[in-house]
């Protein structure tokens, strides 16, 4: 089916939910069984998500940047921003509250229309967001690698006719998977680099040391960024962004500075870094719709949602 044939199929739910919909739901329903009860079973506290904020990620700078607009409204007389992911709250939280946490946390990106076509991008989506006080990226890349290979070894194991009914052949992947640095592969592949992996990969791959925003840790003396990107094969590409965590007062005024950012809007964080209470950590988001589109081999993000969220295109339901 032609992108615009598909697009035009999901923006119908008559059209859209049919077997091959009720298989995938049925995927997506272990992979997050599977997901959280690992999570739990690691003494991590599962907090429900935020919607509407004063604060929340700027997104600001990223190199894939494409937002059309923040949602903003009043709300009590107070100014208040739709969710673009839960950093802010999740550094606040593993610093005064459980060290270990993860949410399932909806967030609103108004994406460039253009993007409806990727098959990668939604305007509404889902984050498995977890983070650790004290962790550094090598716990991280362990901790997602067991949720994905659990997940699919599950689907794998319980969902085979929905598999065979989606045509899906599913492959394992081998862990740990394998590093790369951004560098390497900016100069093997050029600023495309991040579409050009996901197509010659066989299995996923980290990619660290990306500049972006002011939260994610970066070595001034060796300009290195411990953050990292998970980039799945066939062309799924990026679906865990994440990384080790600033907490230094002075570091994360000077790059808030740096990035033209309104300082104002992270005051409890720049005061917990000032009194020292900003604990380190690392985390990092799992896109729901985009691993659950890739276990089940689909072309689309948008055939994950029962109710689509394509950039540009806005549904009755
Ligand atoms: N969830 C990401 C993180 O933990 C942030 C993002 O979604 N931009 O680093």
């Amino acid at each position: 089916m032609g992108r615009e044939a598909l697009l035009l199929r999901l923006a119908d739910p008559e059209k859209h939910l049919d077997k091959r919909r009720l298989a995938i739901l049925k995927i997506q329903t272990e992979i997050l069984r599977s997901m959280v009860e690992r999570l739990i079973d690691k003494g991590y506290c599962w907090i429900l998500p935020v919607i509407f904020s004063k604060t929340t990620d700027p997104l600001w700078p990223d190199p894939d940047f494409s937002i059309e607009k923040r949602v903003e409204v009043d709300i009590y007389g107070e100014r208040v921003v739709a969710m673009q992911s839960m950093i802010i709250h999740k550094r606040v939280l593993v610093s005064l509250g459980p060290g270990k946490i993860f949410i399932l946390s909806p967030n609103i990106r108004i994406e460039r229309r253009d993007r409806a076509s990727t098959g990668r991008h939604l305007y509404e989506f889902t984050q498995l967001e977890i983070e650790a006080a004290y962790a550094k990226m090598e716990d991280i890349f362990r901790i997602f690698e067991e949720l994905i290979v659990g997940a699919m070894k599950r689907v794998k194991d319980e969902l085979a006719p929905e598999l065979e009914l989606l045509g899906r052949d599913l492959r394992i992947p081998s862990t740990p998977f394998k590093v790369y640095r951004r560098s390497e592969l900016e100069e093997r592949y050029g600023r495309s680099w991040p579409v050009e992996v996901a197509r010659n990969i066989r299995e996923p791959v980290w990619v660290r040391d990306i500049p972006r925003e002011f939260y994610d840790y970066e070595d001034l003396k060796s300009g290195e960024w411990r953050n990292y990107d998970l980039i799945l094969p066939e062309g799924f590409g990026e679906v865990i962004s994440g990384a080790e965590r600033e907490y230094e007062y002075e570091k994360i005024l000077m790059k808030l500075e740096k990035d033209g950012i309104d300082k104002s809007r992270y005051r409890i964080l720049l005061d917990l870094a000032k009194k020292g209470l900003l604990k380190p950590s690392a985390g990092g988001g799992l896109g729901v719709e985009r691993f659950v589109a890739y276990v089940a081999g689909v072309s689309h993000v948008a055939e994950v949602q029962p109710f689509p969220r394509i950039p540009g295109i806005v549904p009755e339901l």
